[in-house]
């Protein structure tokens, strides 16, 4: 497998030099500073490719070339935004650039209550509580209709937390979760932009939405196929309907039914394993299996799930999905796809780490030597089950 790092750009305290000591050799990154929906010209690309050649890497995955959500709400003008969108693949695939990531979440992409939740040896992680979101969508944003998505006693323990809670910890759950985490599609919201763009999405349900995905993608795929270049989706986190919003891109039968709407082969997806994992109906590794085909790009991280759906962001190789079935999937792909004249190696990149004693942790969940730990311990697994399958 092809060891990637994500990397924020010029302004992420993780350096290009750390990234290649961690023993990466691909980069994983985006044109941050490119307002979505814009052109990525090719000088911007050119420019990006350089720095990350000069420190001896290769920008390997595009994550991600968002879609603008004119788009995703299917608006009339939305064209001029798929036409830029073609011509960046255009630009990308000019570069040698092949494998690019997007979503499609509304409103909100990637979603977490806690950001430094510690836990037994002190490290801290990620964690979507299924109670505080509760909190945040009946009481702090008061979505019309919020309660009717809830059981009795998450409603009931939801109002208990809430009275609980000073002005502090309000703003803090407030700004976990609509801020915006790092690489999210959009800039992140206030409560009063996130109700606006809400009343944007009030009569978009899951068919309206898949149709747009298809549309988009009948759109974009052609110039993927005939440029070599693998768009791969990157699934819902986590994968089940948040806000009343529709999710499209969380189970097998989601992704069943986007493969068979929209065949091509340029349509694949991003294994995202925490993601994915963040449901116990999802038998991830059963799910790879049954995609390996579809699938150019793996974040290699767990979680553990509770009862009330909550989850807490775990170490790699103690979560809830076997990452060494997993990687022995992807690895069977790879010999397969070597005899089948199909583009191989495979990449995979830690995805989130704990933040550890002594970290650079600036950004959410993309911690230094949380990641490097996540990194080491699964280049040990790719090089056992490469040596010993
Ligand atoms: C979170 C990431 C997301 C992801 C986008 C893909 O850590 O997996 O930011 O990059 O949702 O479009």
């Amino acid at each position: 497998m092809k060891q990637t790092w994500r990397w924020f750009g010029p302004e992420d305290p993780i350096s290009l030099t750390k990234i290649r000591q961690a023993g990466a050799s691909g980069v994983v990154t985006a044109l941050h500073h490119v307002a979505v929906g814009e052109v990525w010209s090719r000088e911007e690309i050119a420019h990006r490719q350089a720095l990350i050649a000069a420190a001896g890497l290769r920008w390997d995955v595009v994550e991600s070339l968002p879609v603008h959500s004119d788009v995703r709400l299917g608006l009339s003008g939305a064209e001029h935004y798929l036409d830029n969108y073609v011509t960046s693949l255009e630009n990308l695939a000019e570069s040698g650039i092949d494998v690019v990531v997007y979503n499609f979440m509304p409103v909100i992409d990637w979603t977490r209550t806690q950001l430094s939740w510690r836990a037994a040896d002190g490290s801290r992680s990620l964690r979507f509580d299924a109670v505080e979101w509760a909190v945040f969508d009946v009481h702090l944003l008061q979505r019309t209709g919020a309660s009717d998505d809830y059981d009795e006693g998450t409603l009931k323990r939801a109002r208990a937390v809430y009275e609980r809670m000073n002005e502090e910890d309000k703003r803090l759950l407030v700004t976990n979760v609509a801020a915006g985490l790092p690489g999210a599609n959009e800039a992140g919201h206030s409560l009063e932009s996130m109700r606006r763009e809400l009343s944007r999405w009030s009569r978009v349900d899951a068919e309206t939405l898949r149709g747009r995905l298809v549309s988009f993608l009948r759109v974009v795929l052609p110039t993927a196929e005939r440029l070599g270049v693998r768009l791969c989706i990157h699934p819902d986190d986590p994968p089940r309907p948040l806000l009343g919003l529709p999710r499209i891109a969380s189970t097998l039968a989601d992704f069943e039914r986007l493969f068979r709407e929209a065949p091509s082969p340029a349509n694949g997806l991003t294994l995202c394993v925490g993601s994915l994992g963040a449901s116990v109906d999802n038998d991830v590794v059963a799910m790879a299996e049954r995609f390996a085909q579809r699938i150019h790009f793996a974040h290699l991280r767990t979680v553990h799930n509770e009862p009330d759906g909550s989850f807490t962001e775990a170490d790699p190789l103690d979560g809830d999905v076997d990452l060494v079935q997993l990687v022995r999937v992807l690895v069977g792909e790879e010999r397969r796809r070597a005899t089948s004249g199909m583009p191989f190696p495979i990449a995979m990149r830690p995805d989130h780490g704990h933040t550890l004693d002594g970290d650079i942790a600036q950004l959410p969940g993309y911690s230094w030597l949380g990641r490097l730990k996540g990194l080491a311990e699964l280049r040990g697994v790719i090089c056992a089950v490469e040596r010993l399958t």
